[in-house]
C-alpha cells in the first residue's frame, strides 16, 4: 500500500514538473523563417564572415545556428526532390562534404518576407548565371564534372521551409519557433562537461 502511494506521488510530481515545463518562445506567424546552409566550399574557402555580412544586408536576424557533420541519410533527405537527376549522386557528396570539408553551416534566418530576401541576395542556381553581386555570382564555380558549387542553399518557398528547418533543427535549437511543438518525456543519454 505504501509502495502504491509513493508511486502515486511520484507520478503527481513528474506532472507539476511537465506543466512547469516553459513553452519555447513562439513569435507570431506572419514572419517567416527559412534555412541557410553554407555549405563545404564556401566553409574551406572561408568565406563564411563574408556571407554572413551579405546575409545581414537584410533585416533579418538569425535565430538558430550550428555546424553540421552531414551524413548521406540527412543528404539525401535534404536534396529528396533531385534524386532522379543526373548529378544527384555527385550533389551528395558534394553536401556530405567529401570534395571540400565535411561541415556545413546550418542557419535559420527570421523576419518578414525572410525566404524572398535570402533568395534575392543568395542569386540563382547556376553560379555562372547568377547576378554577379549575389552571393553565387561572387563566390561560385561550375565544376569540371558539371557540379554548380554555389557556396550556400536557401529555402525556396514556404513549404520546402517549414520541410528544411523541421529536418535540420530540433525546436529547442531555436531561440524562436514558428511551427507549434509539443513536448514528450524521454530517457536519453547525456553528456555534461566534468567537474
Ligand atoms: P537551389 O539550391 O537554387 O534551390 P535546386 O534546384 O534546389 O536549386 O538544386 C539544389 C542544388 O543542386 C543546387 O544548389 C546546386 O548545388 C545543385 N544543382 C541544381 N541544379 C543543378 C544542375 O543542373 N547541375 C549541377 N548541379 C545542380
Ligand atoms: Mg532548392
Amino acid at each position: 500500500m505504501r509502495e502504491k502511494h509513493a508511486e502515486i506521488k511520484e507520478e503527481a510530481d513528474n506532472n507539476k514538473m511537465e506543466q512547469k515545463a516553459s513553452p519555447l518562445p513562439e513569435t507570431k506567424m506572419t514572419a517567416q523563417q527559412t534555412l541557410v546552409l553554407i555549405k563545404p566550399d564556401g566553409l574551406i574557402k572561408s568565406l563564411t564572415g563574408n556571407i554572413l555580412t551579405e546575409l545581414s544586408n537584410t533585416d533579418l536576424i538569425i535565430v538558430g545556428a550550428k555546424i553540421v557533420q552531414v551524413t548521406r541519410e540527412l543528404a539525401e533527405e535534404h536534396y529528396q526532390h533531385l534524386r532522379e537527376e543526373k548529378f544527384f549522386d555527385e550533389l551528395i557528396r558534394y553536401i556530405m562534404g567529401e570534395f571540400h570539408t565535411k561541415r556545413v553551416l546550418a542557419l535559420v534566418y527570421q523576419g518578414e518576407n525572410a525566404i524572398d530576401k535570402v533568395r534575392r541576395v543568395v542569386g540563382a542556381t547556376d553560379p555562372e548565371k547568377a547576378d554577379p553581386t549575389t552571393i553565387r555570382g561572387k563566390y561560385g564555380r561550375v565544376t569540371r564534372a558539371g557540379v554548380f558549387e554555389n557556396v550556400v542553399h536557401a529555402s525556396e518557398n514556404l513549404k520546402e521551409a517549414e520541410r528544411e528547418i523541421k529536418l535540420w533543427f530540433r525546436p529547442e535549437e531555436l531561440v524562436y519557433t514558428i511551427y507549434p511543438t509539443e513536448s514528450k518525456k524521454t530517457a536519453k543519454l547525456e553528456f555534461f562537461w566534468k567537474k
